[in-house]
């Protein structure tokens, strides 16, 4: 398949030819979310487990996050919402202690792509963090990513603060290790396992 090139490229930690294989792609008529799927994201889960096998190592997996980070900017254009007419707001951040931003900014990219008004407040996002941007930009929807095991109960922590001042955000959760049975344990509005689930899931949400 052609869009093993953008695959090998990010696996390669070559920047310019992922920008070029992707470019190259889109100009074939390739689908957007094939791109994205079979060539970046495949890429990344690949990374993954050489990493577990020890392989790789963290320079290795921040070399290839900078080259699928390179390929994102490609896509995002072609990601974006055909009407400006606003379907709601979203904050969303990596909880605390989380550093991994790539799933986090996807979900953003097709939101907005979607017609949502997005503020993201980054990485490491703690509980005051999320709740002062969603009272600053009247959110509907609180939404946290978490790819460490270690950081998931810091969403459990934003939710119950929600909960315990009534503040009425609706909120969703999700990232690598995150599950459905999770998220109904610490009481989330919703749960996707990716940007495109995530963006139907913030659509029922905020009806
Ligand atoms: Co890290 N890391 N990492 N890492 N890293 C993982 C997550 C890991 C699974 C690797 C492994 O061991 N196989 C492992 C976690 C183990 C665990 O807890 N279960 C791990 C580890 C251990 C670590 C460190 C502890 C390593 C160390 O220092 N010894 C360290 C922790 C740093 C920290 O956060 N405090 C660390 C660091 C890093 C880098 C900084 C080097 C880099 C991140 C760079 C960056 O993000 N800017 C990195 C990377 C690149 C990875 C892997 C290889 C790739 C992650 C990624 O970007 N995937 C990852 C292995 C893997 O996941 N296969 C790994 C692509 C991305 C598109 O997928 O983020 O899952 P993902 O997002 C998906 C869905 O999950 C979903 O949508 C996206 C797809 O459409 N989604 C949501 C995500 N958020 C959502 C929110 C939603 C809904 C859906 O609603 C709100």
């Amino acid at each position: 398949m052609s869009i093993s090139k953008v695959y090998d490229a990010v696996l390669e930690f070559d920047d310019e030819l992922v920008v070029e294989s992707v470019e190259e792609e889109i100009s074939k008529g390739t689908n957007i979310s094939s791109i994205l799927n079979d060539g970046l994201i495949s890429a990344m889960d690949e990374v993954g487990r050489l990493f577990s096998e020890g392989e790789f190592f963290v320079p290795e997996m921040l070399m290839a996050a900078h080259s699928m980070k390179a390929g994102l900017d490609v896509l995002k254009p072609h990601m974006s919402a055909d009407d400006n007419a606003s379907k709601g707001t979203v904050v969303i951040g990596s909880v605390k202690g989380d550093m991994h931003d790539i799933g986090k900014n996807l979900v953003a990219m097709m939101m907005e792509g979607a017609g949502f008004k997005v503020i993201d407040i980054g990485i490491d996002a703690d509980t005051d963090t999320f709740l002062n941007a969603a009272k600053e930009h009247g959110a509907d929807v609180v939404c946290m990513s978490a790819l460490l095991t270690t950081t998931m109960p810091a969403m459990s922590e934003v939710i119950n603060k929600i909960k315990e001042d009534n503040l009425g955000y609706k909120t969703m959760v999700g990232g690598a290790p995150v599950t459905q049975k999770f998220a109904d344990q610490i009481g989330a509005s919703g749960y996707s396992e990716d940007a495109a689930e995530a963006v139907e899931l913030a659509r029922k949400l905020v009806k």
